[in-house]
């Protein structure tokens, strides 16, 4: 028990709830005694010398004294890596069936006594100790993977002797490498510091971090072993495929300043078991992004109502407040897409559960506020009150459907609703009835969801705010404990939910965005920063996340603006507002206990500069749909960081408060109290800022107003951003290419929020006899007004 855990424990036993948190934690201290094999003797293993290799599809297997390496090139570029006879499957982050082989790639002797696997993206070596080099096909060295250690427990020989290694897959792994000295690692999952990973040590373990986060606060809610590292000899990802509690250390290098000797950036992977595998991309970021999502899925469409402004709030209080809170909206000409209830609607925070005294009639409201335009949007825990007359919890119990102990009783914890039972999304039986479970939300007229709590959390007086590592779970079928499940929980739950939608509404694309999740959650939904604290380190790390997450394959997600906590200044407000305009999850959020979040309780410049910013989000419509359309089908998130297209520019790699919406605009968002200009790192070629027209060359630094009343947006010369005209139509805003360049961008129609596929309709733009021409592809004329900007001075202009 550490400080942390003794001032918790001491806090807690001042309540009842407390109290029951105190004696969960015991409980489950004393179930893991019980229940997880004991630590003892290990022995540890590195492969040894290589002894052969034998040539399979797309690569073969290289056996090593005391293990064997798998190196297969998948179609589409990805290689794969098992050591030890691990394959890509089982695995919850792919998408489906494993990609085919790249049969042109085959395993060959390398110099040295190693074997070498030549492909189209990348050259693979295998040293005849077991690392792995990962080149660019023009042999620059992206990354060298060291040989692996595991340390395996010894079970003791009966009778004594020296005992002999346990089942392989129990033992922990070391997994070291090294990157180019001036490389930069991003990704990780959910990281509150960042987007570029500091060095240090980053735990895989999703984790609540109970009250709310800071910049330093690490883990949170959502990790996934993912790295993207962004070098000058190339862009890479590599994720190992392990769902088990983990560490990752990262080191980067230096460069000895012409000296030649550079030191080299480091990277350790630990593992406290499961398979030791890897996927490797390589290309630019946004080829490495499109092959991640063809591996592990493409990320859901939001239906469009979900890119406008959400207002949520921890204690509505009732159906009279919302109702205060939409008209307030209303009346001052705020536009308004959803509003979220939380856990304060269900009676005694049961979940698919409604409290009738404050809500009386949940449907009437919902079709209200739909007649206003305004969906419902709820949110849905995954603990279920342990309460015998409670349909969801007679039902499940019936079923077997709540995870288990080692003595197969189901497994207690404290939540919401006090002692509960938590369903086991690792069992395809219970995604389905949970998934089933929805109709009584969209009964209640509900229109999207927001899944919380799913770390999964148990309220604990000390140690781990989770479940029993000991506690059994069904993994598919295969069996195991939640030393696996643990990550993968709200994954499975987001999928539950989604599937389910999917059956019960089967014309509309299911909305739904989930706290925790791992590898693949994309394929399901999005997800938000959680208890972001309100501070100005809060606004920085509510854009770390976003654009982390974003590099890890999840395209959709925004933070609490305001903060979750306490009372944001106005300007505090207003900046965080004006980030999130810019987001894709549009959101005000704030705890129960905290301050207002609508921006009219902020004061008259607060209110109408939000107002604008809000207007600006409505404007910017059509360009949000685009995005989102573009996520799928590229894996490209809408927030990218600036070096995005150029990943060469290294003091890009290093910026980290601005970003990328997109490929045509750049955004530049105030993160600093009392800022009212700020420098602004550009990118290669020309931008605009939007507000000025101003044009400006990059690469280079700019410094640029930025007032209270906006944030500095800048427009890349020659792009066309689509936007939503004064009646409501699509135009095309274009702004000139520079001189001798051309431009061009993509529009894609919004087709309602069924399943209707939309066409992409792409333009380009270049000077033309001293004027800007637009040119639509497949037709003889653009089919939607333009509006031509920047071109004020012609062609000519510097
Ligand atoms: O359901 C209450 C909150 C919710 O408002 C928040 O967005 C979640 O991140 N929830 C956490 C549980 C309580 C946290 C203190």
């Amino acid at each position: 028990m550490d400080a942390g855990d003794l001032r918790r424990l001491a806090g807690a036993v001042r309540s009842a709830d407390g109290l029951r948190a105190v004696r969960y934690a015991w409980r489950r201290r004393c179930t893991d005694a019980r229940g997880l094999p004991r630590a003892g003797v290990e022995r540890a293993r590195v492969p040894g010398a290589a002894t052969g290799a034998e040539p399979l599809a797309g690569g073969g297997v290289v056996r090593f004294a005391r293990s064997s390496l798998w190196v297969r090139v998948a179609a589409g570029g990805a290689v794969f890596c098992g050591w030890d006879g691990a394959g890509p499957e089982p695995s919850y982050a792919l998408a489906g069936p494993v990609p085919e082989a790249d049969e042109r790639a085959v395993l060959e002797p390398d110099t040295d006594g190693g074997w070498r696997v030549v492909s189209e993206r990348m050259l693979v070596t295998v040293g005849r100790h077991g690392s792995v080099e990962v080149r660019t096909p023009g042999g620059a060295l992206l990354r060298r993977e060291l040989p692996p250690r595991w340390w395996e427990p010894v079970v003791p020989v009966p009778g004594g002797g020296s005992g002999s290694p346990g089942p392989r897959g129990a033992a922990r792994w070391l997994q070291r490498a090294e990157v180019a000295a001036d490389a930069r690692f991003f990704g990780l999952g959910g990281r509150a510091a960042g987007p570029r990973l500091r060095d240090g040590a980053y735990r895989l373990w999703n984790t609540d971090p109970g009250g709310a986060f800071e910049p330093g606060d690490d883990p949170l809610y959502l990790t996934m072993p993912v790295q993207l590292v962004v070098a000058d000899a190339g862009t890479h990802l590599v994720f190992h495929d392990n769902s088990w509690d983990g560490r990752v250390v990262l080191r980067q290098g230096e460069e000895g300043a012409g000296s030649g000797h550079d030191r080299p950036g480091r990277c350790d992977v630990r593992a406290d078991g499961g398979p030791l595998r890897f996927w490797v991309l390589v290309g630019t970021p946004a080829r490495v992004l499109h092959n991640w999502a063809l591996l592990t899925g493409a990320p859901a469409l939001p239906p469009s109502w979900a890119l406008g402004h959400q207002h949520a709030r921890w204690g509505f209080g009732g159906e009279r407040e919302v109702r205060r809170v939409v008209a307030g909206y209303r009346e001052r000409g705020l536009p308004l897409s959803a509003v979220h209830l939380d856990i304060d609607h269900y009676r005694g925070h049961r979940v698919f559960t409604v409290d009738r005294e404050r809500f009386p009639d949940l449907p009437g409201l919902a079709e209200e506020l739909r007649g206003q335009g305004v969906r419902l949007v709820s949110i849905v825990d995954p603990a279920v009150k342990a309460e015998p007359g409670q349909p969801v919890y007679d039902e499940g119990l019936a079923m077997g459907a709540f995870v288990r102990d080692g003595r197969g009783r189901p497994v207690r914890g404290e939540v919401w609703p006090g002692t509960s039972v938590f369903p086991d999304f690792t069992d395809p039986r219970v995604r389905r009835w949970w998934g089933g479970l929805f109709a009584e939300r969209l009964a209640q007229g509900f229109s999207g969801f927001w899944l919380d709590m799913n770390e999964p959390v148990s309220f604990a007086g000390f140690g781990d705010p989770t479940l029993p590592r000991s506690a059994r779970h069904v993994l598919e079928g295969r069996g195991g404990d939640h030393r696996e499940a643990h990550n993968v929980y709200g994954l499975g739950m987001a999928r539950a939910a989604h599937e389910g939608l999917c059956r019960l509404r089967p014309d509309e694309r299911p909305f739904l965005f989930s706290r925790s999740g791992w590898v693949g959650m994309q394929r399901y939904g999005g997800t938000w920063s959680g208890d972001v604290a309100t501070g100005w380190p809060g606004l920085r790390a509510s854009l770390a996340l976003v654009l982390g997450l974003g590099l890890c394959g999840v395209p959709y997600s925004g933070p609490d603006i305001g903060g979750f906590t306490g009372s944001p200044s106005p300007e505090l407000y207003l900046r965080w507002f004006q980030l999130g305009a810019y987001l894709p999850l549009f959101r005000t959020h704030s705890a129960i206990s905290a301050g207002r979040r609508e921006p009219w309780e902020f004061g008259g410049r607060v209110l109408e500069h939000a107002a604008a910013a809000l207007r600006e989000r409505v404007r910017l419509l059509p360009y949000f749909v685009t995005l989102a359309h573009l996520a799928r089908r590229t894996g490209a998130p809408y927030a990218r960081p600036v070096w995005w297209r150029s990943p060469e520019d290294r003091a890009l790699r290093d910026c980290e408060d601005a970003f990328l919406l997109g490929d045509s605009l750049l955004v530049a968002p105030v993160l600093e109290q009392g800022a009212e200009q700020r420098a602004v790192r550009l990118p290669r070629g020309r931008w605009y800022d939007t507000a000025t027209r101003r044009a400006y060359d990059g690469p280079g630094q700019v410094l640029l107003d930025a007032p209270l009343s906006r944030v500095p947006v800048l427009a890349r010369a020659g792009s066309v951003v689509p936007v939503a005209g004064a009646d409501g139509g699509v135009e095309l805003e274009v702004w000139a290419p520079a001189p001798g360049r051309t431009g061009g961008g993509v529009l894609v129609p919004d087709r309602g929020d069924g399943w209707e596929p939309a066409r992409a309709v792409r333009f380009t733009t270049r000077w033309r006899d001293g004027v800007v021409a637009v040119e639509q592809e497949g037709s003889p004329e653009v089919t939607y007004p333009v509006r031509v900007l920047g071109a004020e001075e012609g062609p000519g202009r510097q």
